[in-house]
């Protein structure tokens, strides 16, 4: 079957669903609440919903442990409520991409619980159980989460492997029958008109067998047994085969340290693997050595670095993501040099910044009102699984309690996850109940209510720039070029199909900063397509004001 790539020219919206609506007043989000909100992510313009995890689950890492794939967990609501809910999304032209969590299960997925006592159980083989050494662990592996990467299993006498909490055991896929039962999962979602996936920590499924010791690093010990790992292409095949393109899913895969080099083997099109990747280097440019709480300061030649080496050499070889947050991240604005003080100017430099480049764009909920980071006061008011262990191991380690508290209030998870802003009444209009996390005081001023009345305001500006964005020949194809390489604090780049243009011009900084035109566009036709401050006129020359944004179209 010809594939139809509609995710080149769509806009997607992340919906965490604990954190987005809830209708039943229990303090979480849910499936219904969602329903409630479709009318106004249409009004927003997207195409396409990618909902993080609502399978069943007993919520050690926010559904990211699934105890059952064929079933909805019961804070969210039931499986007949998510086939209400994908009907009306269909009928609004809104696609559905599902998060598909395979490389572990919960440790309360049946198959796990019967593997954990029986070591002649038919699933013992479906996760990876070895014997301790000389009373030390079977090798010296460590978790995403800080730790190190085995837990003692009491009944059998010996350790499971969990690259992320110990509630989430690694799935073997040397074992052919995971293979089988995960296209089988597969299907089933596909067969009730699932239109895509996005595919958890995908690169890390494939792991030598014999788990050999890894060498030292910073962080992960054993990554090259199983990042990218040897059978990985195979496996990625054979869902493509049997499960993806039988039914034309979209699929974006998450690979954490993905390079430029490693990144085409999954994406060309002729391999039949994956259709598009999370990649991560340019989250990475605020942190040393890919570890978010060892904080860099933000430089923007970094961040342009990255981003145009991902443009210039993904052309025409395979397709990137474009996005600033999502529900691991914390909030774009504050970041990457914006200043609240500067709150509506940063939100929609950013969003002009990253959505004209190549690729599909991802809007992560709250985004486009420019939601900031929590306002955490204590660590009690955190609750995010990898949080609470980062604060556990680096103690163990020594390290000062001042630094890493510093480190999680920046830059912990649940930044991301406080509960959509609504509306100015209590709770923001989340919920009438207590809800699960502590919500932004800011609501009153960011809420969605307030941002649909104000002509003005930062989720207006991403309709006018989704709306722009849609059928745009240029933004879908052209090819990048960047310009003023060497600034500081401008990052120009232009993009260009059939001697069409679109020019891009972000201003990084809180200071007045002069742009000249280039000579090429000089005597060309122009038009600005997109600014956020409203008395554009000159394009030859002329001061660029703080966190000033303009796109501009020649031909
Ligand atoms: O969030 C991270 C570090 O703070 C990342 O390393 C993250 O763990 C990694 O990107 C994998 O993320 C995905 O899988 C995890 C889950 O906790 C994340 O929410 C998910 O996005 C395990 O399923
Ligand atoms: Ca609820």
């Amino acid at each position: 079957m010809e594939r139809n790539r509609w995710y080149k020219d769509a806009f997607i919206y992340q919906i965490y669903p604990r954190s987005f609506k809830d209708s039943n007043d229990d303090g979480i989000g849910d499936i219904k609440g969602i329903i409630e909100k479709l009318d106004y992510l249409s009004f927003l313009g997207i195409d396409a919903v990618w909902l993080s995890p609502v399978y069943k689950s007993p919520n050690d890492d926010n559904g990211y442990d699934i105890s059952d794939y064929r079933d909805i967990m019961d804070d969210f609501g039931t499986l007949d409520d998510w086939k209400l809910m994908i009907s009306e999304m269909h009928k609004r032209n809104i696609r559905l991409i599902m998060d598909l969590v395979i490389n572990h299960t919960s440790d309360e997925h049946e198959w796990f619980k019967k593997a954990r006592k029986d070591v002649n159980s038919p699933y013992r083989n479906y996760y990876f159980f070895r014997k301790g050494i000389n009373g030390k662990k079977p090798n010296n592996w460590t978790s995403f989460f800080g730790g190190d990467a085995w837990e003692y299993n009491p009944d059998t006498d010996d350790y499971y492997l969990h690259l992320f909490t110990k509630k989430q055991p690694d799935l073997n896929y040397n074992n052919p029958k995971v293979m089988e039962e995960i296209k089988s999962i597969i299907n089933y979602w596909l067969e009730l008109g699932v239109d895509g996936f996005r595919c958890d920590v995908i690169t890390l499924i494939s792991k030598d067998k014999d788990l050999p010791k890894g060498k030292w690093n910073v962080a992960l010990v054993g990554k090259e047994h199983y990042l990218n790992g040897k059978h990985i292409h195979e496996y990625l095949h054979e869902l493509y085969r049997d499960a993806f393109s039988k039914y034309n899913a979209m699929t974006v895969g998450e690979s954490v340290l993905m390079d430029v080099e490693t990144a085409p083997y999954y994406v060309k099109e002729e391999r039949e693997e994956l259709d598009s990747l999370f990649t991560f280097e340019h989250m990475d440019v605020d942190n040393f050595f890919g570890v978010k709480y060892l904080m860099r300061k933000f430089k923007l030649k970094r961040l342009k670095k990255v981003l145009s080496k991902w443009q210039d050499k993904m052309y025409g070889i395979g397709w990137n993501s474009l996005y600033l947050e999502n529900h691991d991240q914390p909030r774009s604005i504050g970041r990457f040099n914006t200043k609240l003080e500067y709150h509506d100017l940063g939100c929609k430099m950013l969003a002009t910044m990253i959505y004209f480049l190549q690729g599909t764009p991802y809007i992560y909920q709250g985004q486009e009102i420019g939601m900031t980071n929590g306002d955490f006061k204590t660590i009690e008011d955190f609750k995010d699984t990898e949080t609470l262990n980062i604060l556990k191991v680096s103690r163990k380690m020594g390290i000062p309690k001042s630094y890493i508290m510093k480190a999680i209030f920046k830059r912990s998870r649940d930044n991301a996850r406080t509960p959509m802003q609504w509306d100015n009444s209590a709770n923001a209009g989340f919920s009438k109940g207590t809800p699960w996390i502590k919500i932004n005081d800011n609501y009153k001023s960011i809420n969605v209510q307030d941002n649909i009345k104000n002509k003005n305001s930062v989720l207006n500006y991403y309709r006018k720039l989704i709306s722009i964005r849609k059928n745009n020949d240029i933004v879908i194809n052209g090819k990048y070029v960047e310009h003023y390489k060497q600034d500081k604090n401008l990052y120009v780049y232009s993009r260009v199909y059939n001697d069409k243009y679109i020019l891009v011009i972000s201003n990084f900084s809180d200071k007045n900063q002069k742009f000249d035109l280039m000579d090429e566009f000089k005597n060309k036709k122009s038009e600005c397509l997109l600014a956020n401050y409203d008395d554009v006129v000159d394009i030859n020359s002329f001061l660029l004001r703080p966190y000033e944004a303009r796109v501009y179209y020649f031909e």
